[in-house]
């Protein structure tokens, strides 16, 4: 016979919650605050629950009863927790800040966020990958999205951009098929968040004018170090629109503060095993720590004369317009200081829409804008499930709002009073207004109704070229492998020659390198293009990560390796030049409890060395004792730890004694270069943290073969 008992289940976290104290939410929910008391568990319905552990049973083992109505409506509502996740960008984080504006912009737009001078503006921005699922890892080689909701006076206005000024298609007529092709094969259902597969690679050397995009997607553009240090852009050309109603074409820049960044593949490969949240966990840790990131706005400006002279169509997606032929002005910043209170209310919940812009932003007729616009609607009735998408408090406006808009699921409110429609002749509700109502700019259209492409969108190959000759030799090497590393996976050798006849009208030299390492027996010939590319266009300096280097090791992290016995002293004046320098550092140790340092005192670490391998750091500091470096040299991690930061670029700081770990790791004497420095004293600890700015010891590339 059973022992008749009454589990409590597990009191984790009780203790905090009994600490606590309750305020009310602004649904009437109770919210737990320090030193209080326990509020009473109750129903959805708000009845009180005596028994959270056990269901209700006829007798201690019998069958459980129908009638449990707290049972069924906490596993109904579990049952149903999930929503669709996007078709595309599952995979996304997410954080509030504001946008100031620098000076007034009246002369190109009447929106209202842009009139006054440090005006702030309420945002949320989601970043995102675009072919993984929700569950999938951070550091895919992807697009990144970089989607910035504005929630202005005049209603919300979203910037659905990426971290790449261009994209694959010229018309969202094929977007289907491009998403299609990257995702998963749809038989066997992998590879996931992955663009090395025969499917993607097929649509490609199909679709010549994706060919740009796949130059920076196969760039260290698409592994960025963190969300901190990428780019943002619009792609398209939209408009600004004054209270003249004149417009002016914009392309909108996002410039990150800290400069740009990127890892490497063979370290983005690894991170995606030791911490698949990297990119979140960056984001969570500066903004809880109180390093706000930030972005400044910059617009390329330009009138029908500029668009009518440029080499190639402004309606065109699969094209830039240079910064050194147009600079973006710069016009205000976007800082990110909170995160959301729940993952699923906001970053999940938030419905962007490249169709919300308020008066004074206008579309142009880019065919992918276009079609855009009716997507995001149709995409949130699926995702949230009612078209009361705006009543979630993400979503909704911040300024006063007024409709007649009603009913539905889940409407949250509805129109108070008797009219729910106008005109009425009861004085309710709101009329439209043609001063501050929004007026799309009447630009003049005519043409034959007929599917067609521009001629003028036929160039394929000539920005693809730009870019390639815009990189370092080291990107230029980078962009080799990846192009090498993601045709390797494709089984189907027409697939893989085919690519190399477009990268032929690239550049010649990169298709040979390709073809070289692809071990094809035979060249192809160049693919037939549809105009001659260009060799003309002048490299632009703008589109090289490490041309751009921010020249400082702010925001940054250094890893250091510790043992018993470490040097206290040197402890202590790399951590105090790391935070003179606004950089933050990790102690790895080879317990995670930590070590006891030369001087007795006790360093805590934050992780042990087998879970804080060196890719997870932007240069590493290596400080074991002497006493300590038997065992540390049996650590197949510790090896890994300095091998891999070596073969990656990083700079690495070392004491003497830690001389035999670097030799073991492979690094012997020989190879020690100018970013490998000897940080014996407090002087040369600092020196060490002034010189980490550069991020990366790229003269060692040729030497450690990276690509
Ligand atoms: Fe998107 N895209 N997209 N896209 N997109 C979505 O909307 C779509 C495109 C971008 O963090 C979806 O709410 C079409 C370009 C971002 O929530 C969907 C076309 C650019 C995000 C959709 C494009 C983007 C999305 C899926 C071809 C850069 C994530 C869920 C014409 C300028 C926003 C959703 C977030 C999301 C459609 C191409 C950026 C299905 C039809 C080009 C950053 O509506």
């Amino acid at each position: 016979m059973a022992k008749t008992t009454k589990s409590t289940g597990s009191s984790a976290g009780t203790a905090t919650i009994h600490d606590q104290k309750l305020t009310r939410g602004a649904g009437g929910e109770l919210h737990q605050t320090a030193a209080g008391k326990t509020p009473v568990l109750t129903t959805a319905q708000g009845g009180p629950v005596s028994d959270d552990q056990n269901s209700l049973k006829i007798g201690p083992r019998g069958p459980t009863l129908l009638e449990d109505f707290h049972f069924r409506e906490k596993i109904f509502h579990f049952d149903h927790e999930r929503i669709p996740e996007r078709v595309v960008h599952a995979r996304g984080y997410a954080a509030h800040g504001y946008f100031e504006n620098y000076k007034p912009l009246s002369k190109y737009t009447k929106a209202d966020l842009f009139q006054r001078a440090g005006e702030k503006t309420p945002a949320f921005v989601r970043f995102s990958t675009v072919a993984g699922s929700k569950g999938s890892v951070d550091l895919a080689r992807d697009v990144r999205g970089f989607a910035v909701k504005l929630y202005t006076q005049e209603g919300n206005w979203d910037i659905v951009g990426n971290n790449i000024p261009v994209f694959f298609i010229q018309d969202a007529i094929k977007f289907p098929d491009l998403i299609h092709a990257v995702k998963e094969e749809p038989d066997c259902a992998f590879p996931q968040a992955q663009s090395a597969h025969d499917n993607f690679w097929d649509f490609i050397s199909l679709t010549p004018e994706s060919m740009h995009m796949v130059m920076w997607v196969m760039s260290d553009r698409a592994i960025p170090r963190s969300f901190r240090f990428m780019e943002g852009f619009g792609v398209h050309t939209f408009r600004l629109v004054n209270s003249k109603n004149e417009s002016t074409f914009v392309k909108f820049h996002w410039k990150p503060k800290l400069g740009l960044q990127s890892v490497v593949w063979n370290e983005a490969v690894k991170i995606n095993g030791a911490d698949p949240d990297f990119h979140r966990r960056d984001l969570w840790t500066a903004i809880k720590s109180g390093n706000f990131p930030e972005w400044e706005l910059r617009l390329q400006l330009f009138d029908q004369k500029f668009a009518d002279e440029f080499e190639f169509d402004v309606l065109d997606p699969t094209k830039i317009i240079p910064e050194e032929l147009l600079p973006p002005v710069p016009v205000g910043r976007l800082v990110l200081d909170r995160m959301p209170d729940n993952f699923f209310s906001e970053t999940e919940q938030v419905a962007f829409m490249t169709q919300n812009v308020p008066p004074g932003i206008d579309f142009s007729n880019d065919p992918l804008l276009q079609g855009r616009n009716f997507s995001y609607l149709d995409t949130q009735l699926k995702r949230l499930g009612s078209p009361n998408f705006t009543h979630i408090p993400i979503n909704a406006p911040k300024c006063p709002f007024a409709h007649f808009q009603q009913d539905g699921h889940m409407a949250m409110r509805n129109p108070v009073g008797r009219a729910n429609y106008q005109p009425n002749s009861f004085g309710e509700g709101a009329r439209e207004s043609t001063q501050r109502g929004f007026t799309p700019f009447a630009d003049v259209e005519q043409g034959a109704k007929r599917r067609l492409r521009a001629e003028s969108f036929a160039d394929h190959y000539s920005q693809a070229r730009q870019f390639f000759i815009s990189q370092t030799m080291g990107e230029q090497a980078h962009v080799a492998a990846a192009l090498t590393f993601e045709l390797s996976k494709v089984k189907i050798p027409a697939i893989r020659e085919r690519m190399v006849s477009h990268l032929l009208n690239v550049d010649e030299t990169l298709a040979k390198k390709v073809a070289d390492k692809l071990g094809l027996q035979k060249m192809p010939k160049p693919a037939d293009a549809a105009v001659p590319p260009r060799q003309d266009l002048d490299p632009s300096p703008a589109l090289s990560i490490v041309d751009n280097g921010p020249e400082r090791f702010e925001g940054r992290k250094l890893g250091i390796l510790v043992t018993d016995g470490c040097d206290a002293g040197l402890l202590k004046t790399l951590k105090s030049a790391l935070d003179k320098a606004s950089a933050t550092y990790e102690i790895i140790a080879p317990k995670v409890a930590g070590v006891e340092a030369s001087d007795g005192s006790w360093v805590e670490a934050d992780q042990m060395i087998d879970g804080g391998p060196s890719v997870l750091y932007d240069a590493v500091a290596l400080l074991p004792a002497k006493d300590a470096m038997e065992d540390l040299l049996q650590e197949s991690c510790a090896r890994d730890f300095v091998a891999d930061a070596f073969t990656h670029c990083k700079f690495i700081g070392y004491v003497e004694s830690a001389l035999p770990l670097l030799a073991k790791s492979g690094v012997a004497a020989g190879d020690l270069d100018e970013g490998c420095i000897v940080i014996g004293s407090t002087k040369s600890a600092r020196s060490f943290v002034d010189g980490l700015g550069k991020l990366r010891i790229w003269s060692r590339e040729p030497r450690v073969k990276l690509a």
